[in-house]
């Protein structure tokens, strides 16, 4: 018998599960044999989420479908999952998109924590689903903009940066956060045959960035967990800034009043700066950014200053 564990305060209302998703997790968490906890149900706060995570994925399943922010509007129709599951940017395993998903097999993304800390009141070390589960979730349609002038458009499911850093609370002399990612170059091929590489890799934001209300912590896609070559378990979304400032496979967030090195800043300069807004006016000194190639086919569309989500960040970059 399984109880059910309260989610808790800060837990919004989760669309209701559909029946078939509600048995199949039945079944999941059966074939896991776990047993109840039902000690759980007098407990509060963060017992209650160490409890929770007894339950580990098999509650995760609930999340899905997330309800979706109707807030966050597209002008273009939705990339095909095909699309997004096969042409990946995540050189811990190719450079090569399309055979980025068949590399990934290995990779292990449970279990899986997430180091907090730094400048913060709450250092600590999360496990994923443990964050997952104290967190508001839900599912924005966000454009894609890949530095190399490809695009697309993607339905995630996260969690607004904002939300986690309200909960892990930076203290205000905090100017930056860095995210890194994993580093198990016996489970990526691309660490060990691209070792000039800085692995693992790495970026950072400026707070404001982190908190603007498009920053999200991805967990899911097209209504379901992320598929390991998107990123999985936890990777950032920044919808107005090129592709690689959006992370993936996050294992460390730190705090921090000076402005952290980059990956890819670190690698060329002078083609990868740390702000890396989509401007169709700016160059990449080794192509034009005015327009984009939806991927996987169609017409080269024009480039949108900040992606399109000019309304949203114009303010952050004013001088
Ligand atoms: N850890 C890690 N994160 C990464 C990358 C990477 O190589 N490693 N590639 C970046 C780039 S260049 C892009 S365009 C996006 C691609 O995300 P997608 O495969 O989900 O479309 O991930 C970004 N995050
Ligand atoms: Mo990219």
């Amino acid at each position: 018998m399984l109880i059910k564990i309260p989610r808790g305060w800060e837990i919004p209302e989760r669309e209701a599960t559909p029946e078939e998703i509600f048995t199949n997790r039945r079944q999941f968490v059966k074939k896991l044999g776990i047993a109840g906890i039902g000690a759980a149900v007098t407990l509060s706060g963060w017992d209650r989420v160490a409890a929770a995570i007894l339950d580990h994925r098999g509650d995760n399943d609930k999340i899905y479908p997330a309800k979706r922010n109707p807030k966050y509007v597209l002008d273009r129709p939705l990339t095909d999952e095909s699309a997004t599951a096969h042409y990946n940017n995540f050189y811990e395993f190719t450079t090569d998109k399309e055979r980025v998903a068949d590399l990934v097999e290995k990779f292990q993304i449970r279990p899986w924590t997430v180091e907090v800390t730094g400048m913060v009141a709450k250092p600590k070390t999360y496990g994923v689903d443990e964050l997952i589960r104290v967190m508001p979730v839900e599912e924005r349609l966000y454009r894609h903009r890949c530095v190399e002038a490809w695009s697309m458009a993607v339905p995630w499911t996260g969690l607004p940066m904002k939300a986690f850093i309200d909960l892990v609370q930076p203290s205000s002399s905090a100017k930056f956060v860095r995210m890194v990612s994993f580093n198990k170059p016996e489970q990526a091929p691309g660490m060990r045959t691209q070792s000039w590489y800085p692995w693992p890799y790495y970026e950072g934001l400026r707070m404001d960035e982190a908190m603007n209300e498009l920053t999200m912590l991805v967990i899911g896609i097209y209504g379901h967990e992320l598929p390991k070559q998107n990123g999985a378990p936890i990777r950032l979304v920044t919808p107005w800034k090129y592709g690689y400032k959006s992370i993936k496979s996050i294992v460390k967030i730190e705090f921090t009043d000076k402005q952290p090195p980059t990956f890819w800043n670190d690698i060329a300069p002078n083609e990868y700066d740390f702000l890396s807004n989509v401007n169709p006016k700016v160059p990449h000194p080794r192509w034009s950014q005015a327009t984009e190639q939806p991927i996987p086919g169609g017409p080269r569309r024009p480039t949108l200053l900040y992606n399109g989500y000019e309304e949203y960040v114009a303010h952050l970059y004013k001088v």
